[in-house]
């Protein structure tokens, strides 16, 4: 093999390499999503997110007293103070519907999550 030619396979090869980490970065990012919960009711109480990748939400308690975000479907479970703002990950979903709720105040505070 001339070197010309061996200079060229090997730039062929760090540049396949190359575009193949760029798109392993791209499907390992998460997808950001935020939660307001104020008056013990999230906004928006219905979330699409991409299924196949990885989330991340972020729950922001706007209201004084603490809440706890669980989910038994995305099995999270996440004690947020009052007027502060925590963030939960979730692995790779499937489609389908995920509901999730403020476990103290139930009633009013539900949502779910889809993923298509
Ligand atoms: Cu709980």
């Amino acid at each position: 093999m001339s070197s010309t030619r061996r200079v060229f396979m090997m730039t062929v090869a760090v540049a396949t390499l190359g575009i193949g980490m760029v798109r392993r970065a791209l499907a390992d990012d998460p997808v950001r999503v935020k939660l307001t919960l104020k008056d013990h009711r999230f906004t928006p109480d219905e979330l699409r997110v991409p299924a196949g990748q990885p989330i991340e939400i972020t729950v922001d308690n706007q209201d004084d007293k603490p809440e706890e975000f669980e989910s038994k479907a995305l099995k999270v479970e996440k004690v947020i103070s009052g007027n502060r703002s925590a963030t939960v990950k979730v692995a790779p979903l499937k489609a389908g519907r995920y509901p999730f709720e403020g476990e103290y105040n139930s009633k009013t505070a539900r949502g779910v999550l889809i993923a298509e």
